[in-house]
């Protein structure tokens, strides 16, 4: 940084002081050049004026008025002298000591005397500079009768260039002075500093110790290189917990999924297979904001399971292009290397005009398939011409896949969820040889309810085209092998869990959904314990309270909102000592809203969230908090943290995250979940207090039991659940269904070519 400076400031101070002596030299021209112009009229004037007199003395042979004239000019300001001449230069009178006599000189009087005009010149007398004028002398004919010089000595004009050139000379001192002093100010605030503070930082990243990042001034032109290690930092920060978690997990003879070991499980079942993942929602989502085109990770559990899968093998990931940014960032073949800062595999965009997600996405899929396969008492609307999108998009994703899929031997397709029942089918008809899973991330309702749908046949003959149906609990399973078997022609398998139809046999097994459990961070390395993180929570709030409640959902009618406010005001009413005491607090994000239901729906849970706090509501404190937008994975964990309870209400749900996600953010293993009996999350995590969440009066108690609970028990629970999520983590879950799909062969004998449903998964 040393030499940095000092070529900064040399630099610097050449490069101004060149400008200021150019500059100089020319202002020093011109007053040179002035003073020369005053001096030759000055001259000029005197000689005018002498002239005269001369004249008049000269005409009468006046020797003494001549000399006396001379004498009389003599003292004037820097003239050197005075000499009047007669028609042959001869002198007739000269200042004395005045030398004359030089060549120049006499050059110059005889000139003007012969050629009858002032002359005048600088130039040289002896050792001084001098300016000279010679003018004739006329008679009263006008004939030339003589000459006189007008000497000016010139030093003055010498002296003045000098004393400017001796300011010029302190200015630019003190110029360079100014320079050097700015420049090192300027390294030391811009460049020392930060670089200072950002190598400490770097230095806590590599040390692994507690690193707060420093402010986004000290970035500046640092950025592009913040912007590398950022990413860099967090794997090694990951790859170091996980080497951390494995180290334990060896010496406690347990062994922890985790992305990496997923990548190498990964890369073992697939052999030289490549795999295809296909979902709705992209992973990355290009969009453009401020004439910049920002790039966006969907909060999504799927993502933190795939990635790793896919970044593992290389492979591809065919999903609606949803950004306004996302065309543009595509190659002519719709694909695009992600992740964005260190691209592993391709993201395949398929674009759907606003009529296809209309009728495909929020018609069919949400208004229709969502409602039919979750009992929460919304009617299902089955439109044809939605139908008719659904059908063609699930056609549009089947040759998007074929594109990417052409000329692989083995490939290996996982396809995610309800939007895509035809997908299976409409694949393997094209291409045998694939192996393809779909993974049905909500409930399979009984056959009685999903005989309303008018396309029963079509799609249950569509996903069997699948040679594996993922659930994510046994009784999702059982149901829709109940419904094959009343509803299509087919022969079910109950002892293998598997269908034969039309000579294909379709596995039908359950792989319960996790999330990422980061480790088991002492909390004294956290940066705030659950205490200070909800005073921070109710500072922010502007609210006052005592005890915390927490729940996190889309504004969904299937999440059961509605009913566990109602839980919290007849908690309220049966326990009024906690009034002014607790307060709950709702993470909403809207969800769907285009559909009218769930434009209802949110509706209602705003006014009910109002009802309740008019009737409580007391100074500063308030019975529920509804925060109605989309929040970062950050702040839902700090709510997580903050919170003595987690409510989870669902009147249905495939599994629930967020049951498993409150029980992996509480490493200080404090905190009650109160668990709807209905999610799937219910039988796996035994240790939370069950609910129904149709009965109000009941899931009020379970928060007055949550609160009251002792904090050896609570420790005690929480510890439990928090082993099992650890244990069946979302990458557990990933390595199960790869592996399960992995495992069966793709002959038609069932006998050969089954998967055992309890090796592959939990049973459920
Ligand atoms: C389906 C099935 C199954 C919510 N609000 C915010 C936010 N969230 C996150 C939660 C959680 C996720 O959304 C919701 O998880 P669910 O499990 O309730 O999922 P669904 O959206 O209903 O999805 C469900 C799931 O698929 C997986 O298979 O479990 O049964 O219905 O992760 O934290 N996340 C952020 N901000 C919010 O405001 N960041």
């Amino acid at each position: 940084m040393r030499i940095l400076s000092w070529r900064l400031i040399v630099a610097l101070i050449i490069g101004v002081s060149l400008v200021s002596l150019a500059s100089s030299w020319y202002e020093v021209q011109a007053q040179k050049d002035a003073l020369r112009r005053d001096l030759d009229h000055k001259a000029e004037t005197l000689g005018e004026s002498l002239a005269g007199t001369a004249e008049l003395y000269l005409a009468t042979q006046d020797h003494a008025g001549l000399e006396q004239l001379v004498e009389h000019f003599s003292n004037r300001e820097h003239l050197a002298g005075i000499g009047v001449y007669g028609r042959d230069q001869s002198a007739l009178v000269v200042t004395p000591g005045l030398n004359t006599s030089l060549p120049g000189i006499t050059q110059l009087l005889k000139d003007s005397i012969r050629d009858n005009r002032n002359i005048s010149a600088f130039t040289r007398l002896r050792f001084k500079r001098v300016h000279v004028l010679a003018a004739p002398l006329h008679g009263t004919d006008k004939t030339v009768i003589g000459g006189i010089l007008v000497v000016h000595d010139t030093g003055y004009i010498r002296t003045e260039i000098f004393r400017i050139w001796s300011r010029v000379f302190v200015r630019i001192a003190i110029q360079v002075l100014v320079i050097a002093a700015i420049t090192l100010l300027i390294v030391r605030w811009s460049l020392t500093g930060p670089v200072a503070r950002v190598a400490v930082w770097m230095r806590a990243l590599r040390t692994g110790q507690h690193a707060v990042r420093p402010a986004a001034t000290d970035f500046d032109f640092l950025f592009p290189l913040a912007r590398e290690v950022a990413p860099l930092a967090e794997s090694m920060q990951r790859a170091r917990a996980a080497a951390v978690v494995e180290a334990g997990l060896r010496n406690a003879n347990e062994s922890q999924w985790t992305a990496e070991r997923l990548a190498d499980h990964v890369r073992n079942r697939l052999g030289g297979s490549s795999l295809f993942v296909v979902s709705n929602r992209e992973p990355y989502i290009h969009s453009r904001r401020d004439n910049s085109v920002t790039v966006t990770v969907p909060a999504s559990g799927l993502v933190t399971a795939i990635e790793p899968i896919l970044c593992a093998c290389n492979g591809t990931w065919v999903a609606h292009g949803s950004g306004d940014a996302d065309a543009e960032t595509v190659d002519a073949h719709d694909r695009i290397k992600v992740p964005p800062e260190e691209p592993r595999y391709t993201l395949r965009r398929v674009w759907l005009s606003r009529e296809q997600e209309e009728g495909y996405y929020y018609g069919f899929a949400n208004e229709g398939l969502w409602p039919l396969c979750h009992i929460a008492h919304a009617r299902p609307i089955f439109r044809a011409s939605d139908w008719e999108h659904y059908y063609d998009v699930n056609q549009k994703f089947a040759d998007a896949l074929i594109q990417e899929i052409a000329g692989q031997e083995n490939p290996v397709v996982l396809i995610q969820d309800y939007h895509f029942a035809l997908l299976p089918r409409m694949l393997k008809e094209r291409l045998p040889h694939a192996r393809v899973a779909i993974f049905w991330h909500i409930p399979w309702p009984t056959p009685e309810s999903f005989e309303i749908c008018p396309w029963q046949r079509e799609l249950l003959d569509g996903l069997l085209g699948a040679d594996l149906i993922g659930f994510h609990v046994r009784s999702h399973c059982n149901n829709f092998l109940n419904t094959v078997d009343r509803i299509l022609e087919s022969r079910v398998d109950w002892e293998h869990f598997s269908v034969k139809r039309k000579d294909h046999l379709t596995s039908v097994l359950p792989f319960p959904i996790s999330v990422e459990f980061s480790g088991d961070l002492p909390e004294a390395d956290r940066e705030l314990t659950s205490g200070e993180e909800r005073s921070a929570v109710l500072a922010e709030l502007g609210i006052e309270a005592t005890f915390l409640g927490v729940g996190v959902d889309r504004v969904d009618y299937t999440k059961g909102i509605l009913e566990r406010f109602q839980a919290v005001e007849s908690f309220l009413e049966r326990y009024p000592s906690y009034q002014s005491k607790f307060t709950f607090i709702q993470i909403g994000a809207p969800t769907r809203s285009r559909i009218k239901r769930y434009a209802e729906f949110q509706s209602e849970v705003e006014a009910e969230a109002n009802r309740i706090n008019a009737r409580f509501k007391r100074g500063r404190w308030r019975p529920i908090v509804f925060l109605n937008r989309q929040h970062d994975r950050h702040e839902v964990e700090r709510y997580y943290r903050a919170a003595h309870v987690c409510m989870v209400t669902s009147l249905h749900d495939g599994m629930n995250l967020v049951a498993k996600e409150y029980v992996a953010a509480r490493h200080d293993e404090r905190g009650v979940l109160i668990l709807s009996r209905f999610t799937g999350a219910a039988r796996e995590l035994h240790d939370a207090i069950i609910v129904n969440p149709y009965d109000v009066m009941a899931t009020g108690e379970a928060i007055a039991q949550a609160l009251k609970m002792d904090v050896s028990e609570m420790g005690e629970r929480m510890r439990r659940m928090r082993r099992s999520v650890k244990e069946h983590n979302i990458y557990w879950w990933a390595g199960s269904l790869i592996g399960a799909l992995c495992e069966l062969r793709l002959e038609q004998n069932p006998d050969t070519r089954r998967a055992d449903p309890d090796r592959v998964s939990a049973e459920m």
